[in-house]
């Protein structure tokens, strides 16, 4: 299946081993035609070649910008030698096809690192060569291209052996396509730059007036792909929003690249609140489940003592059973049975854990709607980016582990230090709060929230939001009073208090402990207040806002 060569089209720029290759080619009966300086060197080596201007009957003209533009040169490199009608028409126009295509372009980016003119660099856009070899390169079921003078000697090799097959023809389309695509690279690149050093240039040829924004939702799914677009979603935030979703670190894919093993396709909101879900439980050492909607948890505890990942599920759920329908539940442990028992009668988006008991993965299975993820790999999020108008703000993502993250580091600064108990609820607290959205204050009693006031403009509506969440939302009989949860529970607050007012709305509900960052100038009102009602106040000394 090897095409014989039988005529060769030699073009370059760069003479190196054109010699010595245009030698191999004439000693098995190949004819060589040529551009005037390439025929030069090569007659003179004392090898026969014909110019190409013999060919076309033309001269080469216009200071060598038209030299192998010719129906009889591109004829020869794009009949499809396999038809019968374009060999017909090559004989009606008596052109000879060409089997071979050698050609190396005019140093472009040579010359712009040289420091040329701007007219020398100009005149090194190859115009004639790139078309050769695109010619070529498209039509490699008739012919090969060599563009690299390190393909000579297998060039030469192939004369040698009759000819190249078609899977190296193709192979060397491939690296001819690759050659012209960079090297229309750089030509571009220059001229961008060329132009935001002159203004004036900027209006008219590149950027007309009809020129739409191009955005990456524009894009073909393929073009997509190479940046990182690993789905096209149903749509945005809302219908009329598109979206997809694009993985940033591929060696840890994350929730993006989580493992769906039921369920619908994934929404984007389905994504961002399974964000927030992920972090809100995955900051636990102990079994954790974090139950979120909208993007803030309505739900956390962690498992008390002797309970699993069941038990940290059933006291998030009771956090706010009303908000929890509709939820986004997350794990950090394998879900159990006895946990998927619970989610079952609970109407849920999404599920997320480590993993699934066997038996648990069957029975969520029987709710056809739940998405079912999986996730791999240790929770990791490195940067944080958030778009703004014309721009893009990144950060270290937020993480617990400044020094003021440990309990141990905390200062007393009113009331008797806490038990271990109570101590071990505001460190609960303290861990949770951060996933809430700011303002936020979290109440927890027994390693589960019981009210949580989010996304507040001041922070004392977040602490009048989550009391009255603490007293309306626990289960209770119907008929019944809600229970009291307030009373007797700790206090976490993502930020200082700036007044004192919104703490002395926590005391009055009876919390028994707080614990903030502090450093407001009206710290003394709030130490005071707390020390008035005989309740314990640590500060952290570090914040942890989330808008
Ligand atoms: O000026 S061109 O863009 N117009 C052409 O028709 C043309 N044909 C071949 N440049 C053209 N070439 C280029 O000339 C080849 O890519 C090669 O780099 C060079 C070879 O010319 P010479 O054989 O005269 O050195």
């Amino acid at each position: 299946e090897r095409r014989p060569l039988r005529r060769a089209l030699v073009s370059v720029f760069d003479k190196t081993g054109i010699v010595e290759l245009a030698a191999a080619l004439a000693e098995t009966g190949v004819e060589i035609v040529s551009t005037g300086s390439t025929g030069a060197t090569i007659r003179e080596a004392g090898i026969p070649v014909t110019d190409v201007a013999e060919v076309t009957g033309f001269p080469e003209m216009l200071d060598g910008r038209v030299k192998t533009l010719h129906p009889r040169i591109h004829g020869g490199i794009l009949a499809d030698q396999r038809l019968e009608s374009h060999r017909e028409q090559l004989g009606t126009h008596d052109i000879a096809p060409f089997d071979l295509v050698v050609v190396n372009l005019y140093p472009f980016s040579d010359t712009v690192a040289a420091g040329g003119t701007f007219d020398e660099i100009i005149e090194k856009i190859d115009v004639g060569g790139p078309t050769m070899v695109r010619a070529a390169a498209k039509n490699f079921a008739s012919l090969a291209v060599v563009v690299d003078p390190q393909d000579y000697a297998t060039a030469a090799e192939a004369a040698r052996a009759g000819g190249f097959t078609l899977a190296e023809r193709q192979e060397l389309s491939a690296v001819a396509f690759t050659r012209t695509a960079e090297y229309d690279d750089a030509i571009s690149d220059w001229m961008l730059a060329q132009l935001s050093g002159d203004e004036e240039a900027v209006e008219e040829p590149v950027l007309g007036e009809d020129d739409e924004e191009i955005s990456i939702l524009d894009l073909s799914e393929a073009d997509a792909a190479e940046l990182g677009i690993t789905a096209t979603l149903r749509y945005g935030e809302n219908p009329h929003q598109r979206a997809r979703l694009a993985v940033t670190d591929e060696e840890r894919p994350g929730l993006a690249g989580a493992e769906q093993l039921g369920g619908k396709e994934m929404s984007y909101n389905n994504y961002v609140d399974a964000d927030a879900a992920v972090r809100a439980a995955f900051d636990h050492p102990l079994p954790a489940v974090a139950v979120v909607k909208h993007n803030n948890p309505c739900g956390i505890a962690v498992a008390a003592e002797g309970e699993d990942i069941a038990g940290a599920h059933r006291r998030a759920h009771g956090t706010d059973p009303l908000s929890a329908y509709g939820g986004v539940i997350a794990a950090n442990r394998p879900v159990t049975l006895a946990m998927a028992q619970q989610v079952k009668p609970i109407f849920t988006e999404v599920i997320l854990a480590p993993d699934y008991e066997d038996e648990a993965l069957e029975l969520l299975r029987t709710k056809k709607n739940l998405r079912i993820l999986r996730l791999h790999g240790e929770y990791h999020h490195p940067v944080e980016m958030r778009e703004i108008w014309g721009g893009m703000l990144l950060q270290d993502a937020d993480a617990l582990d400044a020094e003021g993250d440990d309990p141990a580091s905390w200062t007393l600064a009113a009331g008797d230090a806490a038990d271990e108990a109570t101590l071990a609820d505001l460190a609960f607290a303290w861990r949770s709060v951060r996933a809430v959205k700011s303002n936020a204050i979290l109440l927890a009693a027994g390693g589960a929230a019981v009210g949580i006031g989010m996304g507040q403009v001041n922070r004392l509506d977040s602490c009048r939001l989550a009391v009255a969440r603490a007293n309306t939302l626990g289960e209770h009989a119907e008929g019944e009073q809600a229970p009291e949860r307030a009373r007797g529970a700790v206090a976490a607050s993502d930020a200082f208090f700036p007044f004192a007012d919104g703490v002395q709305i926590l005391l009055e509900a009876g919390v028994r402990a707080v614990v903030q960052p502090g450093g407001s100038i009206r710290d003394d009102e709030v130490i005071a207040a707390c020390q008035e009602a005989g309740v314990s106040l640590y500060l952290t000394g570090t914040r942890h806002f989330s808008h």
